[in-house]
């Protein structure tokens, strides 16, 4: 056709209709492609990783076509939609959660297969997206995962750190921190948006002005910084609908200062650029403790500027009216770190959008609701009122207002009470005042939940008891979940396969519920043989992984008892370590004849400490020595094993918790708010060693306290025990006090190394661990006789897995949806019958 008789636009829409096609040629053809024109590779340097690249790249093309037929349908339909803003994200691998989510397995198996590669092989190849510290990350990337299996209009909105969670190494018993530089290689799983760029200020001034409509504030000068948007798609599983995490990188903003340039200051004008980069350059790497770091700080502020623009800049595309807000917008802040938002939208209403307070602040209010995940007072962020001040002046201004409107609903409650006013006020006074986050959330917030019944009850009655009595309906609970995707179906193929033949139906994949007709097969000989068979499997899966990074050869014969987790003095990992001891001494002393008896183990630690977190790095040091000896004692050799496994991450979870038979949730009574590595491990069939804390209460309540190994303090004979270990009236057990003389012996290595952890105890063991201990072996001794009769145990392993329904994050998104967002699942009609 001669160019003039072509019609300018005619094929843009007949192109868009072209969807990639999903069989096995196709596919093959996508993956040569990328190595070739992507990643500009020929076949004689096409190795694993370059498989695995360009399959990545072709499961993009897939995500990205279905991202981009999910949005469309959102705008079209205009659905309310949830954000969901969290500093962390802790995603793990990608590439086997997108093709299981596809549906494309089995294509994808037989495409690389003809290349030569396993795909298994290839998921190796990924190096895991940290983007978090533990539980409050890996609860975001859950919640992701089901709000776009159940087809909910969400997105997550984070921050897109250059280094994510720290390496750690273990050398000569002691944690060492490498820089984890997780882009090195790229990151075929991210959508660079140049085009979505917004520019944040810091610092500067506020001006009033005098107007018709009353003063006016503009906040001018100081810093702009440009925030970038990096879009991770997050495919649901079997349904086209795929939503978004969206993630800010901090670049430097294209204005240049000319005065310093002129002056020739060049080079330093770029170093304060540079500067900018610096906020999302790294992760904080605390968990449960707040750092108090300006830097920290800026980091959550530009999260949430960024973030408002991008969520008003989509809510203007169709609405003008602001009324409308809440009823297109909610708004879910995981914990308070991302609490500087409410202020954000407040100021942008009032000052951008002039609208008068009242109504701006019932908008606010409507649209945010606030998770607290931890009560524990290290973790509570404060910041000072100085540095809000320097960094977001408007913002503490807006803050002052927001709190003396909110102190006078106090006095209508409570009448000249000053001492309420003083306690529930988001300032803090003394020395130097301070923000409550805390309390900032709760007031600017419609609800406020917890993480687990328990938890949400102290929030409640223990925490925030004055919040709760002005606001009574305010505060909800919601029990964590995990999603059963990644838990089971990914990390456990042979529990999955027995699953799929004695439920007949994969159904329980969306629909965990159907796992409780599992209990109706309890009985059956043949079911008790193929779940001995799979954990046998797996077992082997990880004493292999073992044997490559530890180079310990593990029997897969003893019981599995694991303990993962961050290493904090509230989870106990040195109770767990103290109990080995005492059962390695134990051994020691037996008659050839009482060895017989004992239960063979597998000790398996894996956890990370903050780098700044002393005692922690201690415990982890003790855990290693003792493992040492242990480990180089010919005489214990088939009884007893310990392994710290380093640099403890998502992909590392999913091999250790489908081999684990017991697993180990001994923090505190009262401490851990919920965790959510106990449902992973109880969805596995691992049973649980613990205490009644967090969600561990209610997972008993669900699997039957008689099927877990329950011990210890009850949280409400905490404080007694509390003060009876102030009042020194606690006798140390003796078989304790056998531990700790070993200890101070050098048995495992200078005692003077370990003498801080024995004086915390004795000195001020605010954990409980000393009385918890004798408890504690009791328990354990329940695990070893049960162990013995191994059929009793089967079916006690089947109770746990086929009592897990209430554990699925799909339940929790389904309670948020339901109960705090007001949002409906808004399905996607695909124009493609290929994609589901
Ligand atoms: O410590 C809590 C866990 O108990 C909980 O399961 C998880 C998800 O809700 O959040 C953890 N957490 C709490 N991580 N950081 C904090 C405080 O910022």
């Amino acid at each position: 056709v001669p160019p003039t008789e072509k019609k300018k636009g005619s094929k843009l829409f007949a192109l868009k209709t072209d969807f990639l096609k999903n069989d096995e040629d196709s596919i093959q053809k996508g993956i040569l492609d990328h190595v070739e024109y992507t990643l500009a590779r020929t076949k004689y340097n096409f190795d694993s990783f370059s498989a695995y690249q360009g399959s990545a790249y072709t499961v993009r093309d897939r995500l990205i076509e279905r991202w981009n037929e999910t949005q469309q349908y959102y705008t079209e339909k205009d659905p309310k939609r949830v954000y969901y803003l969290s500093m962390e994200f802790l995603m793990g691998r990608s590439l086997q959660n997108a093709i299981y989510n596809m549906g494309l397995k089995d294509e994808y198996h037989s495409a690389l297969l003809e290349l030569g590669f396993e795909l298994e092989d290839l998921y190796e190849e990924e190096k895991d997206a940290a983007l978090g510290n533990g539980g409050l990350g890996r609860l975001a990337s859950c919640f992701m995962d089901s709000l776009a299996t159940l087809k909910y209009p969400a997105w997550g909105y984070g921050l897109r750190y250059n280094y994510g969670m720290f390496e750690q190494g273990i050398y000569d018993g002691y944690q060492t921190e490498v820089p984890d530089y997780w882009l090195v290689a790229g990151n075929p799983w991210e959508i660079e948006r140049l085009d979505v760029q917004y520019t944040v200020r810091f610092y500067g001034h506020v001006t009033e002005r005098k107007s018709s409509e009353g003063n006016k504030f503009d906040w001018e000068g100081g810093e702009l910084v440009q925030a970038i948007a990096y879009d991770a798609p997050i495919p649901g599983y079997a349904t086209t609908n795929t939503n978004n995490i969206r993630l800010w990188s901090s670049k430097p903003h294209k204005e240049f200062d000319l005065d310093a340039f002129n002056g020739g200051n060049y080079l330093s004008a770029v170093e304060a650029k540079q500067r900018s980069e610096n906020i999302t350059s790294v992760l904080y790497p605390n968990d449960n403790t707040y750092s108090g770091k300006e830097l920290r700080l800026k980091q959550q502020y530009f999260f949430v500027a960024a973030t408002l623009c991008d969520i008003i800049r989509r809510f203007k595309k169709n609405h003008s009216n602001w009324a409308d807000f809440p009823n297109k917008v909610a708004i879910q802040l995981n914990d308070t770190h991302p609490t500087i938002g409410i202020v954000e939208l407040f100021r942008k209403l009032i000052d951008e959008e002039h609208i008068q307070w009242d109504e701006a602040w019932q908008i606010v209010t409507k649209t945010y609701a606030y998770t607290n995940h931890t009560i524990l007072p290290e973790a509570l962020e404060m910041w000072p009122v100085s540095l809000i001040e320097n960094l977001l002046p408007r913002h503490m201004q807006l803050i002052y207002g927001i709190n003396h409107r909110f102190l006078l609903q106090v006095t209508q409650k409570w009448p000249g009470d000053i001492g309420k006013m003083r306690s529930l006020s988001i300032i803090q006074e003394g020395d130097e005042k301070k923000v409550r986050m805390a309390h900032l959330a709760i007031v600017g917030s419609h609800c406020v939940n917890g993480v687990a019944a328990m938890h949400s009850e102290l929030v409640r009655n223990a925490v925030f008891p004055d919040f709760a009595a002005l606001w009574p309906n305010k505060f909800q609970n919601k029990t964590n979940g995990v999603t059963p995707r990644r838990w089971i179906q990914q990390a456990n193929p042979g529990l999955s396969s027995i699953l799929n033949k004695w439920l007949k139906t994969d159904k329980w994949v969306t629909q965990l519920e159907c796992v409780k007709d599992l209990k109706q097969h309890i009985n059956n000989p043949e079911l008790i043989e193929e779940w001995k068979s799979v954990k046998q499997f797996n077992k082997e899966r990880l004493a292999d992984f073992i044997h490559k990074t530890c180079g310990i050869q593990v029997n897969t014969n003893a019981l599995f008892d694991v303990h993962i987790k961050r290493i904090h003095e509230y989870k106990r990992q040195l109770l767990n370590i103290l109990g080995v001891i005492y059962r390695y001494l134990s051994i020691k002393k037996m008659s050839p004849k009482d060895r017989a008896n004992v239960v063979s183990r597998v000790v398996v630690f894996a956890g990370k400490a903050a780098p700044g977190y002393v005692m922690a790095k201690r415990h982890i040091k003790l855990i290693n020595s003792v493992a040492e000896v242990i480990n180089n004692d010919k005489e214990v050799d088939q009884y007893l094993k310990v392994v710290f496994i380093p640099n403890y991450n998502v992909s590392i979870a999913q091999v250790i918790v489908p081999a684990s038979d017991i697993n180990q949730q001994i923090s505190t009574a009262g401490t851990e708010a919920s965790g959510t590595s106990n449902m992973k491990f109880t969805m596995n069939g691992s049973l649980i060693i613990g205490t009644l804390d967090g969600a561990n209460v209610e997972i008993a309540e669900e699997v039957g306290q008689e099927n877990m190994f329950i011990f210890g303090l009850r949280t409400h004979e905490i404080a007694g025990a509390r003060e009876k270990m102030r009042q020194k009236e606690v006798v140390i057990d003796s078989r304790l006090q056998e531990v700790f003389l070993n200890i101070e012996l050098g048995t495992f290595g200078p005692p003077e190394i370990f003498k801080p952890i024995l004086d915390s105890l004795m000195y001020n063991d605010f954990y409980l661990t000393m009385q918890d201990f004798p408890l504690y072996l009791d328990a354990q001794a329940e695990v070893d006789a049960l162990w013995k009769t191994q059929d009793a145990w089967i079916r006690k392993s089947i109770i746990n897995t086929s009592s897990t329904y209430f554990f699925s994050s799909d339940r929790a998104m389904k309670e948020y949806a339901e109960e705090i967002w007001n949002i409906e699942p808004c399905e996607v009609e695909t124009s493609d019958y290929r994609r589901y």
